[in-house]
């Protein structure tokens, strides 16, 4: 028996956990790791099936190649000959541009994803990139460009210090948090009320942490940019504001907040208009407080403007980069994706539709136009990294059969699933426990300055390659270097860049060093590590990997402190309040201020013992709540004389699914949670319970026109009874 320490990889919360190992390497038991400074003991029912997950049965542990039409096993090699041959046939045949990647969710937490994600995009050649942010949070990263002039300086909730907390559209308490990483989130909220402080809910449906705060209130899917309107144009007309640092554009922000008075939107969002005001005084009066607003206000039609309104509140009530407000935390590695330019968008623009680049991204919302529509840069092949489009992408179904037609289709995935099976190529990272970890990104939205680097636990068998050669070997093949080329002389390239960079630059605690003599002093098991080795020695804390190893519990590097100062590199050099693009957009939000909303709309939502599409396998986490149910207020059951289950239609497609009735959710609002739909799955647990696709029912040609990013909620559905054979 062996103990291990290890970050568990599946959220954002990024738990400590200890695990106990038998001499097979099976993992016999999970616990928090108490001596965790961030986590402290704590882990989720996820977290403790992580050896569940681990060990599945049914991940793949071979490569798979399509041959006579069937997915067959077959030896690294023959897998990696497969690539090459089909990506050089369609790029010989048809030029880069139709060539096309999907960067799914888990390509944010594995060291391997962030770290190739980018040189694999690049050596493509292609503008078609495509990743889960345009299906998430990249309103928020415009946002952040449009006011601080950086896309990845996001603002983090003090949870820890804060007197007030305002959060619309996200619920932590079963998610554990996003863009805000909290290990406890929920315990964090505890604390908050204990220390005196108040926390108000802001959701159409009452959710578990609605039930831990002091007040919730109900809102009409898709209308917050209205209800937080309400809340600047009162702090403006009531003089409620203490701006402390250095803004522009507050005159326009204020003609822009003429329109949205509390009496006017209240209508609109189903807030009382006295709530409204109420709110602003609240965040005004406390002594500090936070907005924070998540997934159900960034996958909306007004996603952008919705996050752009949440940080000029913190900014308005003199909150922004102070204790127990917003702040940016220090990551201990250097933060390589600081330009210290002012950001820019639409520097380039999708084939079909027209739509913007943000990011050296295109939406996702438009990967399906670009593969079937004909005509010079169709995609002809498309390369998958930890995704399953068909179920989290909007109109998925259009997107699944969009995949058939491609003329060759990689994914590097541990499942063979409702994505992955349209592949002529898939190749399987190894286990978790066999992965070192390090959370280049979420450390970057920690609620405390912390770092924390797990080695593998479990060596790699012959037959298997790291995630990291995995990445590496596309990338080679990608750039036309072949199947065989030494993907080590990659980590060498990007090791040469990042160091060469710190030696000349006068800020880098590397400046003025020899290069050669950086690189011989690096250490690290495989090129991931060194690479974490290089970057930490880049950052700031003066830290380097053998800190971190002799360290397996974390380092807790303090409480966030002011630093926008660091960061702020808007034109003006101000937080820039009134940006073109927004004062655009919020014209769109008053045009609408006049429109009768739908019947009912769709919402989704997500489970506690569940994530995404993909662990829906893991049996000890399946049944009970995790179930893929309609929750439907007992109004609307019988308004529309439903039983049982009913068919819900929208503008996209439809759907049968089984009935939750429930008075947490606002009546007019149904919600499905996504993830579900499974089919011709090796995942054989879920597929017992396979569940309807959430995104059959949402549509891809709906945008937040800013971001590109898809839409999620608030969609117009039809509800009507359904007496066909139960599903299950
Ligand atoms: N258990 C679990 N944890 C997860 C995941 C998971 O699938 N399961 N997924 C992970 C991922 S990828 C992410 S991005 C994070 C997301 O984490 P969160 O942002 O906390 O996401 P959700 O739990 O979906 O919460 C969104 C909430 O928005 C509400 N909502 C929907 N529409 C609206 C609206 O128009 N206005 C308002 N105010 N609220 C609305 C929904 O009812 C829901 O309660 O969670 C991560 N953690
Ligand atoms: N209707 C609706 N749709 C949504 C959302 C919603 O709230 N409502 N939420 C959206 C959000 S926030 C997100 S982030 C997206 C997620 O969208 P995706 O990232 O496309 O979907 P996931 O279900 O997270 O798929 C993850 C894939 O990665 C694989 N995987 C797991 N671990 C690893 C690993 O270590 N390496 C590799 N290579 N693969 C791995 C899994 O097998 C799975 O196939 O879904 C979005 N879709
Ligand atoms: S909260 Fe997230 S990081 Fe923590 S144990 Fe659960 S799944 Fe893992
Ligand atoms: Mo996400």
């Amino acid at each position: 028996m062996t103990t291990a320490y290890r970050t568990c990889p599946i959220c954002d919360a990024v738990c400590g956990l200890r695990l106990s190992l038998a001499d097979d390497g099976r993992v016999t038991s999970v616990k928090g790791d108490p001596e965790d400074p961030f986590s402290r003991g704590y882990l989720c029912p996820k977290g403790a099936s992580l050896g569940h997950i681990d060990a599945d049965p049914d991940r793949l542990r071979l490569p798979l190649v399509r041959v006579d039409g069937e997915l067959r096993e077959v030896g690294w090699d023959e897998a990696f000959h497969a690539v090459d041959q089909g990506l050089r046939r369609v790029i010989e045949a048809h030029g880069r541009q139709s060539l096309a990647v999907y960067l799914g969710n888990p390509t944010f937490h594995t060291m391997a994803g962030i770290l190739y994600r980018g040189p694999l995009a690049q050596s493509l050649g292609t503008r078609n990139v495509f990743s889960a942010s345009t299906i998430d949070q990249m309103p928020k990263h415009v946002s952040c460009g449009l006011l601080f002039g950086d896309p990845f300086a996001i603002p983090v909730p003090d949870l820890d210090r804060t007197d007030y907390l305002l959060i619309l559209g996200a619920n932590p308490v079963e998610s554990h948090g996003s863009l805000c990483a909290a290990p406890d989130f929920a315990g964090r909220l505890r604390a908050l009320r204990e220390r005196g402080g108040r926390l108000v809910v802001v959701d159409p449906r009452r959710t578990r942490t609605a039930a831990v705060a002091d007040e919730h209130l109900f809102i009409r899917p898709g209308t917050d940019a209205y209800l937080l309107f309400g809340i600047v144009h009162t702090l403006l007309a009531e003089g409620l504001t203490s701006v402390e640092v250095p803004v522009s554009g507050l005159a326009e922000l204020r003609d822009l907040a003429g329109a949205f008075s509390p009496a006017a939107v209240a209508p609109v969002c189903g807030v009382p208009a006295e709530a409204v005001v109420r709110l602003a005084r609240e965040l005004a009066g406390a002594p500090t407080a936070v907005v924070y607003s998540r997934v159900g206000t960034c996958t909306a039609e007004f996603g952008t403007l919705t996050q752009w309104l949440v940080d000029v509140i913190n900014v308005l009530t003199g909150n922004l980069d102070r204790p127990g407000g917003v702040m940016f935390p220090k990551t201990a590695t250097a933060e390589v994706m600081r330009t210290g330019e002012p950001w820019v968008s639409g520097r380039w623009r999708s084939r079909v539709r027209g739509l913007p680049e943000v990011l050296g991204e295109l939406p996702v919302a438009t990967l399906a136009d670009e593969i079937d529509t004909p005509g010079e840069g169709q995609v002809r092949a498309l390369v998958t990294v930890a995704g399953n489009p068909v179920l989290s992408a909007p109109n998925g179904p259009r997107l699944g059969r969009a995949l058939e037609d491609l003329e060759f289709m990689v994914c590097v995935d541990p499942y063979l699933n409702e994505t992955t099976r349209h592949a002529d190529v898939i190749l399987p990272p190894p286990r978790i426990m066999q992965m070192p970890h390090y959370d280049f990104l979420l450390l970057t939205v920690t609620v405390r300055n912390y770092t924390r680097f797990s080695p593998p636990v479990l060596p790699l068998a012959p037959d298997q390659r790291s995630e990291a050669e995995i990445m590496k070997r596309l990338t080679m093949i990608a750039s036309g270097q072949g199947a065989d080329a030494d993907p080590d002389l990659l980590d060498e390239m990007m090791l040469g860049e990042m160091i060469g960079g710190g030696v000349r630059t006068p800020s880098s605690p590397l400046y003025g060093q020899d290069p050669a003599a950086v690189r011989s002093a690096l250490t690290g098991e495989s090129g991931p590590e060194v690479l974490l080795d290089a970057m930490l020695r880049l950052g700031s804390y003066g830290l380097t990997l053998a800190d971190l190893r002799a360290n397996p519990h974390g380092i807790d590097l303090g409480a966030l402190r002011p630093r926008l100062g660091e960061l702020l590199c808007t034109a003006s050099r101000t937080v820039e309040l009134a940006p073109a693009a927004l004062v655009e957009d919020a014209a769109r939000l008053r045009a609408r201020l006049a429109e009768t909303p739908p019947e009912v709309v769709l919402i989704g939502r997500r489970q506690l013992r569940s994530n995404n599409s993909w662990l829906h396998n893991v049996a000890p986490l399946a049944g009970g709540s995790n179930r893929c149910t309609l929750h439907i207020h007992p109004h609307d059951v019988a308004r529309f004389g439903l039983d049982g289950q009913a068919r819900v239609r929208s503008a996209t497609g439809e759907v049968v699914v089984p009935l939750e009735p429930t008075e947490s959710i606002m009546p007019g609002v149904v919600s499905l949670p996504h993830g579900w739909g499974h089919s011709d799955t090796t995942q054989r647990v879920a597929a017992r319970q396979p569940g309807v696709n959430a995104n059959a029912l949402t549509n891809d040609t709906v945008i937040d026109p800013l971001s590109g990013n898809a839409v999620f909620n608030g969609i117009p559905v039809a509800l009507s009874p359904c007496r066909d054979s139960p599903r299950p």
